[in-house]
């Protein structure tokens, strides 16, 4: 089923002419609806009706986290503060904190674009849907929340942790669908364990996981662990919240709902579009928001495009999963390290699991110390030490291989590394830079 087939099954020609219309309408409204955008299309010398058709998006300025920093609270809002009905405020930001609003229009965009994320994961109207995104300024919680009202779901709003009580509910409610980040769906599976429950015979049997990252590796543990459907599902606050791309039962991409939410992938230095297929910044540009709409947003997350109809029948491009941050790289004497590299050594590592840390620090001698804690399976720590040691060689050898920098690794036992039930910490940097 495809909630909204009329935009998600367009060809190029008709889905080019819906985001034409919306383009055109938007950039007279920021204009004379929000100064700190006035003034930046004024610098670009950009006239608001000047816009014809989507093409003329590269014309357009960019908008920054830090733009949004910058007019902390209210000064990047299109829409009077009478009009905002609920505000969400993003995580892990140092700082002013990003704040956004919503309008009623905006709150029932948000409802429709996570009806349709739920739908493309399999989700039939008179499912049951189990909510352990937090509720609260986070918008994972209430998005799911409203996307799941508009499509008709029956809802249990578990909030996230209380793992015991989250088990209990799924074996008594029996819901199908469960939303939660992927590492707290693994820790779950874990607890289960504990608890005497075996995880394959509950009744989760699709995921939509999300806002934080993971990999091919992680989906096939939390699959195996559950024995269920687990799909990707990718949004930021800044753009709506949860709702901005989903992956279909194929698992080949996470289509982009680009009717409402126009999606750009440009080089992160030069700010040029790159070739499709290549990896880059995912830019995006809300085509329809009242409260706080941004253009040509920054996302600083890294992501290939492909525009090519997928076999469920959807034509909007799909991204790639988010394949790293342009932010979230740690400099290590002057070697440019991303979390991603260490992850994919491990996942060619037997007996390795989906959990690690990154620590940096920088002691004595002053050159910074890179340790990557491992989690590796019980049964190693009964085997011989050479064993144990054996394996450590190997994850060292070969991250230091990809990175070109000496590592220290450190094996742990199973649940060393803390857990989380929202986005799970993969680098500790304790420098004092
Ligand atoms: O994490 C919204 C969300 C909630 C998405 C629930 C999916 C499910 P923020 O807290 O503003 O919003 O964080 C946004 O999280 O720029 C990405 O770097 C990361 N992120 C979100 N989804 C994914 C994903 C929510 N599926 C930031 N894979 C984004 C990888 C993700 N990273």
């Amino acid at each position: 089923m495809i909630w909204k087939e009329d935009v998600e099954c367009l060809d190029p020609a008709g889905l080019k002419a819906v985001q034409s219309e919306h383009l055109k309408k938007l950039i007279p409204y920021i204009y004379h609806h929000c100064p700190v955008y006035k003034q930046k299309l004024d610098v670009a010398g950009v006239a608001p009706d000047s816009i014809r058709s989507i093409d003329d998006i590269k014309r357009l300025p960019f908008t920054t986290k830090e733009d949004m920093r910058d007019n902390y609270p209210y000064g990047l809002f299109s829409a009077p503060q009478e009009q905002i009905h609920e505000i969400h405020v993003s995580s892990g930001t140092t700082g002013n904190p990003t704040l956004v609003g919503y309008t009623k229009d905006d709150l029932a965009l948000w409802g429709d674009v996570m009806a349709r994320v739920l739908c493309c994961a399999g989700a039939e109207p008179g499912d049951t849907i189990q909510i352990a995104y937090g509720y609260g300024l986070f918008t994972g919680g209430l998005g799911f929340h409203y996307g799941a009202l508009t499509m008709g779901l029956r809802i249990i709003p578990t909030s996230s942790g209380q793992t015991a009580r989250q088990l209990k509910i799924m074996q008594d409610f029996k819901p199908r669908i469960i939303g939660c980040t992927p590492s707290y769906a693994l820790y779950m599976a874990e607890e289960a364990k504990d608890m005497g429950i075996d995880p394959r015979q509950g009744n989760w049997k699709i995921g939509v996981f999300g806002a934080e990252p993971w990999s091919e590796s992680m989906r096939h543990e939390i699959e195996e662990a559950w024995n269920m459907l687990a799909t990707d599902v990718y949004g930021l606050s800044e753009i709506i919240g949860p709702g901005v791309a989903q992956e279909c039962a194929h698992k080949d991409g996470l289509h982009t709902f680009s009717d409402v939410f126009f999606p750009e992938i440009v080089d992160p230095t030069t700010g040029e579009e790159v070739r499709e297929g290549a990896d880059g910044e995912l830019v995006i540009t809300t085509l329809t928001k009242q409260g706080i709409p941004l253009i040509r947003y920054r996302t600083r997350d890294i992501v290939s495009i492909n525009h090519q109809k997928c076999r469920c029948g959807r034509t909007s491009p799909r991204i790639s999963k988010i394949k790293g941050r342009t932010d979230d790289m740690i400099v290590v004497r002057g070697i440019n390290v991303f979390p991603s590299q260490i992850e994919h050594v491990l996942v060619g590592i037997e007996g390795t699991q989906p959990h690690y840390q990154i620590v940096v620090d920088r002691k004595a001698r002053k050159l910074d110390e890179v340790e990557v804690l491992v989690e590796v399976e019980q049964k190693f720590f009964s085997d011989e030490i050479k064993h144990l040691n054996e394996i450590r060689d190997k994850i060292r050898k070969e991250i230091e291989a990809v990175l070109s920098i000496g590592v220290k690794v450190t094996l742990v036992e199973p649940k060393t590394i803390e857990r989380s039930m929202g986005k799970s910490k993969r680098i500790v940097d304790k420098r004092t830079l």
